[in-house]
This record gives C-alpha cells, sequence and structure tokens, in this order.
C-alpha cells in the first residue's frame, strides 16, 4: 500500500522535529559546559620561534614555572618537551585566577590537568594558554595526552594546588615546588 502525500509530509515534519531538537540539544549543552563550567576551546592565538625558545622570550628556562605578575595575575609558563615537562612540578594557589602558558619546541604535545578544565595541545610554533581557578588543594596529575613518541607514557607532570595562605612567592614573585 503506498502511502499517501500527506502521510509522507507527516513524516518529514515529525523527523525535522527530531533534527530540529537534537541540535538544540546540543547547542544548550555546548553553551553549559562554556558558561556554567568554564569548559572552552583554547582560541588564544599567539605565535613564537620554536627553534630559539630555550634561547630568548618567556620560554627561556630561568622564566619557567610559577610568577605573580605585577598586576597581581598569576601566570604559570611550562615547556613541553619530549619527553617531559618543564619544570615538572609547578605550585598555584587555589581561588585565584590562574593564567597557563605552553609552549613546544619539538613535537605536538597536549596537556591536561585532572579534575579542572585545563585541556589543550601545544603546536610546536603557538602558544596555548588556558585560564583557570583552582577550587581543590592537592598534587593534580597533569599527563600529556598527545601521543608523542617513544617517552610519551613517562611524560607528565604535577600541579601542586595549595590554599592561598600556603602560596608563599618571593621577593620575585616567583613560587616553585620545594626542592625542585
Ligand atoms: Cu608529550
Amino acid at each position: 500500500m503506498a502511502a499517501s502525500e500527506e502521510d509522507v509530509l507527516r513524516t518529514e515534519i515529525r523527523w525535522s522535529f527530531v533534527v530540529f531538537a537534537a541540535t538544540a540539544l546540543i547547542l544548550i549543552s555546548i553553551l553549559y559546559a562554556g558558561l556554567v563550567h568554564g569548559i572552552n576551546p583554547p582560541s588564544n592565538i599567539e605565535t613564537v620561534d620554536p627553534k630559539t625558545l630555550h634561547l630568548s622570550g618567556e620560554f627561556t628556562e630561568g622564566n619557567l614555572g610559577t610568577r605573580v605578575e605585577a598586576d597581581g595575575g598569576v601566570t604559570v609558563r611550562v615547556v613541553t618537551t619530549q619527553f617531559a615537562f618543564v619544570p615538572q612540578c609547578v605550585v598555584v594557589p587555589t581561588d585565584r585566577k590562574v593564567t597557563l602558558r605552553f609552549a613546544s619546541p619539538d613535537v605536538i604535545h597536549g596537556v591536561l590537568v585532572a579534575g579542572t578544565n585545563v585541556n589543550t595541545m601545544v603546536i610546536p610554533g603557538y602558544v596555548s594558554q588556558v585560564h583557570t581557578t583552582f577550587k581543590t588543594t592537592g598534587d593534580l596529575l597533569t599527563p600529556c595526552h598527545e601521543f608523542c613518541g617513544l617517552g610519551h607514557s613517562q611524560m607528565w607532570a604535577i600541579v601542586r594546588a595549595v590554599a592561598p595562605a600556603d602560596f608563599k612567592p618571593d621577593a620575585q614573585g616567583r613560587a616553585a615546588c620545594d626542592g625542585r
């Protein structure tokens, strides 16, 4: 029995509602994740020369780690390289805006800080920047999540989140994990 033209039209209208509802649900989920949980795709577009990363500019060894900037903001600079994070441990205060900046001199790496919205790729030639506020204290496991070579599984760091009272930067505004 052939379906009448009206039946076909009804089916099409019904399915277009299903498609509209699915699309709306996805859009609402994206907005909810972005606005309520602060989970956004990294949007920073900033280039850096991977060949001279360690020689000059902000990613030289002495400039890596945590620093309280002149404006009071906390910035963490980390180089991701085969197969380590430099430095391997960084200390950050909770309940305060922290900016994390990553750069790679070799291949693509990835960073995620467990239990936070920090999750980005680190592409040679670009600075990956993420803003976050740490809510819990503790040593947060921070693995490389982009396969970067044979030592990939050994590539991880610790983000040590401490209470504001325990965050004690030195006179230069620098703070580091004990003994590292
Ligand atoms: Cu890696």
